[in-house]
């Protein structure tokens, strides 16, 4: 595909184009795109602010209509934009479709909150005195994606952004920018006015900080210390910042777990959609009671995962998005055998059908918190086993790293889910589930430094794409 840019509702595809490469098949070019200029986000965040007094005060049904409608489209086109999304990034062709379909709903639900996003009402403490708080959008709002959601995350600050007045620039990652670059059609389709929405394309290092500095707020979803740089970029001109970034996330099997809900909600968690999700488990704590046994089952559904060209429909294992990732990925399987863990399964690329970023989903045994492997994310197919004598450890190992996104437990014992609950530090706990999969209706999020700025998702949104205004009214005078 030839890609644009969309600016002031102006298609463009000047200057160097930049390839994107098929990770299932290296020997494909998927796409071109032209890389934004400084001019160019100049130009965007100009043309974003002036558009911020008509968007923001357009009527709400039309503002709705507009997001239902892209959502509409997205549904309809979600075996193309799957396709593509296969292609660039490496997901399967299911993985691909369901994730499209995720930012369908998620534009049909924000499309709900245009309507129903309320303000309040209080008596004052003076006589004949009311109290009015009421919700006005943040502003000219950049949103910074990362390669591994490109439909779901691009939509998820679109939509929430725009269902609250807000005018958008959206930069998705330049490995995978074709799904950013279909959905900025869908909203031109749907009726969206010029400039309210804008794509610019390329590296976010050269007009990262252009954004950063001159937008109201910025949304960024990606690498931690990238997330920390823009918030250090924000604070002269204190820009309203929200990062979404790493996790290091524990998943935890107790004693007394169900060993098949186990094994499913490890081996789903962990190495799903690559192991390229910032909520997968990349720590699996396990009692010593159910070890052995979880192990065994564990290593037998690891070794089972079909790996192969994201399009090929036995796959259930896409490619490693990228060269990078993959050299990074590889780089901690090394450290880690070299640190003493002992691979069960994995640890090697394979060979498919194409030539392309194929890593076997790999499992490390004896390895302990400490460990490099347990202490960085990955963002990869790559997880350990660390064997810890009961609860209280479990719970002292999983809460010793600073990333605390999402959490797991596998227990049939209702007062230890309460207790993992409740002292899990994470954003996000789950009981008997994979530690991935979030729902677009309820709060996404983890603290820092997982995450800084409030939570994105469900009406949480409302707290990072508003603005709150305290109207006091004396009725004596009215
Ligand atoms: O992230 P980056 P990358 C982690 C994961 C992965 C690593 C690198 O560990 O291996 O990050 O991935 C834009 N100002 N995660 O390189 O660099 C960039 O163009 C403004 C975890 O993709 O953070 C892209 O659009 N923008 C994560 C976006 O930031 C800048 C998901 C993300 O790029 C910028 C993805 C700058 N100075 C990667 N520098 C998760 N946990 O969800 C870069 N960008």
């Amino acid at each position: 595909m030839l890609g644009r840019q969309l600016i002031d509702g102006q298609w463009r595809s000047e200057g160097t184009l930049i390839p994107t490469v098929n990770p299932s098949d290296l020997d494909e070019i998927v796409g071109q795109y032209p890389q934004a200029s400084l001019a160019d986000a100049q130009e965007a965040l100009a043309v974003a602010r002036a558009q911020l007094p008509s968007w923001s005060r357009t009527n709400i049904q039309k503002r709705a209509d507009i997001l239902r409608k892209t959502g509409d489209l997205l549904l309809a086109r979600a075996n193309d934009v799957g396709t593509l999304l296969a292609r660039e990034e490496g997901k399967t062709l299911a993985e691909g479709i369901g994730e499209t379909v995720r930012a369908a709903q998620v534009f049909h639900y924000f499309a709900g909150e245009v309507l129903r996003h309320p303000g309040q009402w209080h008596d004052s403490l003076r006589d004949g005195h009311n109290v009015i708080v009421s919700y006005e959008p943040v502003g000219v709002v950049a949103a910074i994606t990362p390669w591994n959601f490109p439909i779901a995350i691009p939509a998820w600050k679109t939509a929430a952004a725009l269902a609250y007045g807000n005018t958008v620039i959206l930069k998705p990652s330049e490995f995978a920018p074709g799904c950013a670059v279909q959905l900025a059609e869908m909203l031109v389709e749907a009726g969206l006015p010029a400039g309210v929405f804008n794509l610019l394309l390329g590296n976010g290092r050269v007009i990262g900080q252009t954004l950063v500095e001159e937008a109201d707020a910025v949304t960024f979803t990606g690498a931690t210390p990238t997330g920390r740089h823009i918030l250090q970029m924000a604070a002269p001109a204190m820009t309203k910042v929200q990062l979404e970034l790493g996790g290091k996330n524990p998943f935890i099997v107790l004693d007394d777990a169900d060993l098949d809900v186990a094994v499913e909600a490890a081996a789903q968690g962990t190495w799903g959609q690559t192991g390229q999700r910032c909520t997968g488990s990349e720590r699996i704590i396990v009692t010593k009671g159910i070890h052995d046994a979880f192990v065994e089952r564990l290593i037998k559904a690891v070794d089972a995962f079909r790996v192969g060209h994201a399009l090929d429909s036995s796959t259930q294992i896409g490619p490693v998005a990228n060269l990078a990732q993959l050299e990074k990925n590889l780089g901690f399987i090394e450290r880690a055998r070299a640190s003493g863990a002992e691979v069960a399964v994995g640890g090697h690329l394979v060979e498919a059908r194409t030539r392309g970023h194929f890593l076997a989903p790999t499992l490390f045994l004896d390895t302990d918190n400490r460990m490099e492997l347990n202490r960085e994310e990955i963002f990869g197919p790559v997880a350990g086993i660390i064997k810890v004598e009961d609860f209280d450890e479990a719970i002292a190992v999983a809460g010793d790293c600073e990333l605390a996104l999402s959490s797991g437990i596998a227990t049939t014992s209702l007062r230890n889910a309460e207790r993992y609950r409740r002292e899990s530090t994470a954003g996000m706990v789950t009981v008997n589930a994979p530690t991935a999969g979030v729902e677009y209706h309820v709060p996404f999020g983890g603290r820092a430094p997982s995450g800084f700025g409030g939570r994105e998702q469900g009406s949480a949104s409302a707290e990072f794409f508003t603005e709150i205004k305290t109207t006091y009214i004396n009725h004596g005078v009215l």
